[in-house]
């Protein structure tokens, strides 16, 4: 028995080193180590032996199967290694080559549809005298918290949680972090300008938040601002109004409701009407038929003090709308982790790619 099992072991090692295909060397194996195969058979023969015989047949037996998955398992890479160069090689770019980029082969690239929208809120607002800003991802303290009438141990820090960085130059300890929200810019907009001023700022937030339909961890905002003398809630929602008429292009369900934000007083929270399910309610609206989309309000006298302004003279607005939500609405999107999939079978819906 042990000659025989030295003899499958030589046979194995000549037949596996021909073989082309994954599916080949699996019947290989299975042609020896199966119940059926060469080496079970071979091991039968153990019933006959004496106990010294099983001694020496059982461990080379063993040793004989341990080699022959090794040999597979080698064999089984060798051919997957030959697929991964293979696919490497079909689809190398030579960043020389401008004729090698797959998308310049038969397609052109695309707006996303996030990009578009804000280019047309930025043209409704261009159009009505507003600038438009931006701003550092990177933010300090101060310009996300504290100049927004939000002081260190205010509980209106824990409604926004974030991504803090240790700021080793600060001999204070002073904190950085992804910004939480837009409104960032508006202390930075109010100290570059003398009023009258309106302007409006989108840009990409953080918050460390869990992710569902409605809420993702990086997303979206737009945050608008307009401050001079004798600014009302008429102001605001006339502005708001129109927005929402540009973009839909019709008549849309809204509601206004208070809201707290200690950089607004008062503030309010405007919701529209949820468009994926028409109000009667779905996973992107939490079966509440409404949508949260534009919280809004009168600029507290706290903050126009941190932005320089003297709050005697000047009052003005504030919004900071929600742009990814707007997205969602406009286009009948029902989940908000489509906006950041990179998915193009979801962004070539949009725009011509
Ligand atoms: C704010 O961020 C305030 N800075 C807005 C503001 C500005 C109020 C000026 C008053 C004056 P809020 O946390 O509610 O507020 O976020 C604003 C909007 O962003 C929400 O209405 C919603 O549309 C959107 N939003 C909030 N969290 C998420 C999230 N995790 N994913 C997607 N959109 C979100």
């Amino acid at each position: 028995m042990v000659e025989q099992l030295d003899s499958l072991a030589l046979e194995f090692k000549e037949k596996i080193k021909n073989l082309k295909g994954e599916a080949e060397v699996l019947n290989l194996k299975s042609e020896f180590l199966g119940k059926k195969g060469k080496v079970s058979e071979i091991l039968k023969g153990l019933r006959n032996c004496t106990p010294e015989e099983r001694k020496v047949v059982g461990p080379k037996a063993n040793k004989l199967k341990d080699d022959i998955g090794d040999l597979v398992s080698l064999k089984l890479q060798e051919f997957e290694l030959v697929q991964i160069n293979q696919k490497l090689e079909e689809n190398k770019i030579d960043l020389n080559n401008r004729e090698s980029f797959w998308f310049n082969k038969n397609k052109s690239g695309g707006i996303h549809p996030r990009s578009m929208i804000q280019r047309e809120i930025e043209d409704v607002f261009l159009s009505m005298g507003f600038e438009v800003l931006d701003g550092p991802h990177i933010e300090d303290e101060f310009h996300n918290f504290e100049a927004l009438n939000i002081p260190g141990d205010h509980p209106a820090r824990d409604m926004q949680d974030t991504f803090w960085f240790n700021d080793p130059d600060s001999p204070e300890g002073k904190k950085h972090l992804l910004r939480t929200h837009t409104s960032t810019i508006q202390v930075r907009g109010m100290r570059e300008r003398t009023p009258p001023f309106r302007f409006i700022a989108p840009g990409t937030v953080f918050r460390c938040e869990r992710t569902d339909a409605s809420h993702e961890m990086v997303f979206n905002q737009l945050e608008g601002m307009m401050v001079g003398e004798n600014i009302s809630v008429g102001n605001l929602i006339y502005f708001m109004k129109t927005l929402l008429k540009e973009i839909f292009k019709r008549d849309t369900e809204v509601r206004l409701r208070p809201g707290f934000f200690p950089f607004v007083e008062p503030g309010f929270e405007l919701d529209i009407q949820c468009l994926i399910c028409s109000g009667k309610g779905c996973s992107v609206c939490k079966k509440t038929g409404w949508v949260e989309l534009l919280p809004c309000g009168i600029v507290h006298p706290n903050v126009l003090k941190s932005g320089g302004i003297d709050p005697e003279k000047y009052n003005g607005f504030a919004f900071g709308l929600g742009l990814d939500r707007l997205v969602m609405m406009r286009y009948g999107i029902d989940d908000i982790r489509h906006l950041n999939s990179g998915d193009l079978r979801f962004n070539t819906q949009f725009s011509a790619f």
